[in-house]
């Protein structure tokens, strides 16, 4: 029988021997284990806040966290699970998330980062293509009740021995925990320490394996760039187990310099104000859509939210004009960040000029991140222009877990992840987003980015979120339909208004939308990002009325 080691390796791909001595001649990799930041802050800063949760106002201090997390450690280890052993976790932001994550990490276990909105499909999908042994959830909420998920995995995915749910565990185990000293197994650094979820808004999520080196140096340098401190608190308020509020520099970045995370289930800025009121929050992260609806806010929300120094703001593009409406409503806090599952994290500067932090999703976080932007032959673009980004470099995936049909597309022969990114690099090294290479209509042969409408539909003043998609259409291939929300206290446009005034500002006539329409809200995926699949869809089915 293989040990468990060696099962979660097979179908995982470490560097290239070459360029994993490179980055370890440049000193990346510090060979501990992930959780190690944890320990040493338990000893240096013990009696500190590490963690506290907005809901309860409970708060763990580095010694409480690491004693909490080796208690579940000690729990999941008499439960049966051993060390290499996947783990699914799908906890709600709280101090619970934190106790759990780490204690998966001290015992040992691999955590499948999975987020709280995904349902039977995904986290069937991940189970089975991880090999996970457990599934961790909490009971009910947001009227969901996750106990029936757990019982739908356990029928689908029998490998799934285990389930611990938080709260009322019903017919299930409470997340277990056992007394004593805990001492964590050897790991393998250069093994993976969890598994997030691509951020793909086609297709099942893909399981992509991040090691103990490359995680811990992904956290310490973004720590690095948000210039974290022991005194700064961070308030988790995207899904914690998605990347971005995990390491980047997130909950791990703040765990390695000693300072405060404050968890928060509900980013609405009524609530999440108030926690950045009574925390003195000096930083947080969200996608676009939350850092507009935030910015709207500030003209009546009444809580004083002026400890916010880093307001990082990524997941899908943030419009120039956005950007620095955010700056002009809350001082200069925007922080753009591009980055993705997969590895690279690009950030802009906090010295960088304010006009290109507005412009520009930032520069690649290390100097050992190689980027290069290539045409649809694969071939490298003149310098400015926009071109598929594809990447490589210390703590880039080579490849998703166990899916070689998959990465057969998404890597080159020489080991770049095709992100399917379009971007342009600036004068500066920045990089613009400038689109997905399939987020384009076809349209009686001629190519439409979505962005590119996109921008100017932002433009109008009383558009507040676009979305532009493709309808099939028998006579022109595809159409081209606007999906608007109008700004508060504006009345939609009409589809006239809306052609006319995009061709006021120019645009070629085959680019104005052939459909409009104008709704509440824009469909989000797990993270908050627009979800243009489900818009496809539900635009598209025949039952809908104009
Ligand atoms: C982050 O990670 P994922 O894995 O959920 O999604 C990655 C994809 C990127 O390939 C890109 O298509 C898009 O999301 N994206 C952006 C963006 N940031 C991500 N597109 C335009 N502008 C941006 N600023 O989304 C993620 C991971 C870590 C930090 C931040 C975001």
């Amino acid at each position: 029988m293989p040990s468990v080691a060696s099962t979660l390796a097979t179908g995982f791909a470490p560097h290239r021997p070459d360029l994993a001595d490179s980055y370890r001649a440049a000193g990346v990799f510090d060979d501990r284990p992930l959780w190690s930041a944890l320990a040493a802050r338990a000893v240096s800063n013990p009696t500190d806040p590490a963690v506290t949760d907005g809901a309860t106002g409970t708060t763990l201090t580095y010694r409480g966290l690491l004693d909490a997390s080796d208690r579940r450690a000690a729990g999941f280890a008499t439960a049966g699970l051993r060390p290499g052993d996947r783990v699914i976790l799908q906890l709600h932001n709280s101090a619970e998330f934190a106790v759990t994550f780490f204690g998966l990490l001290r015992a040992g276990l691999v955590p499948v980062m999975t987020l709280p909105a995904h349902r039977i499909t995904e986290i069937a999908h991940l189970a089975a293509g991880s090999g996970a042994r457990a599934y961790v959830c909490d009971d009910i909420r947001g009227g969901f009740d996750y106990r029936d998920l757990a019982a739908d995995l356990r029928s689908r995915v029998p490998a799934v021995e285990h389930i611990f749910v938080t709260g009322d565990a019903g017919s299930f185990r409470p997340l277990p925990e056992d007394s004593g000293d805990w001492h964590p197994p050897a790991v393998d650094a250069d093994l993976p320490a969890l598994f997030l979820v691509s951020g793909g808004t086609t297709g099942l999520p893909k399981l992509i394996a991040r090691t103990h080196n490359d995680y811990a140096f992904n956290a310490v340098t973004s720590a690095a760039i948000a210039e974290l401190t022991a005194s700064d608190v961070y308030l988790a308020a995207l899904p914690a187990a998605h990347n971005f509020p995990l390491c980047c520099p997130g909950l791990l970045g703040m765990i390695g310099v000693g300072g405060h995370t404050v968890f928060t289930q509900d980013p609405s800025p009524d609530s999440a104000f108030d926690v950045i009121e009574r925390y003195r929050v000096t930083v947080t992260a969200l996608v676009p859509a939350l850092a507009q609806l935030w910015c709207a806010a500030t003209e009546w929300e009444p809580a004083d939210i002026s400890s916010l120094r880093l307001l990082q703001v990524g997941g899908s593009k943030l419009a120039a004009p956005d950007a620095a409406a955010i700056d002009a409503a809350m001082g200069p806090v925007v922080q753009q960040v591009f980055g993705m599952a997969e590895g690279l994290i690009c950030y802009t500067r906090l010295d960088d000029p304010r006009d290109l932090v507005h412009v520009s999703q930032g520069a690649p976080m290390s100097p050992l991140d190689e980027v290069r932007i290539v045409d649809e032959d694969g071939a490298p673009v003149p310098d400015g222009e926009e071109g598929e980004l594809q990447v490589r470099g210390p703590y880039t995936i080579r490849g998703y877990y166990r899916a070689p049909e998959h990465n057969l597309r998404s890597f080159t022969d020489d080991g770049f992840y095709a992100s399917g990114d379009l971007v342009r690099r600036l004068p500066s090294g920045h990089l613009a987003v400038t689109g997905r290479i399939k987020d384009t209509i076809v349209r009686a042969g001629e190519n439409v980015a979505a962005d590119d409408v996109e921008e100017h539909l932002l433009a109008h003043p009383a558009i507040a979120h676009a979305a532009v998609i493709g309808l099939p259409d028998d006579a022109l291939g595809e159409l081209i339909c606007a999906v608007v929300v109008p700004g508060r206290d504006t009345t939609a446009p009409s589809l006239p208004d809306v052609r006319s005034f995009l061709a006021d500002r120019g645009l070629a006539s085959f680019k104005l939308p052939d459909r409009f329409h104008a709704i509440d809200e824009l469909p989000v995926t797990s993270v908050g990002k627009i979800d243009k699949a489900a818009l496809r869809t539900d635009l598209a089915s025949p039952s809908r009325v104009d």
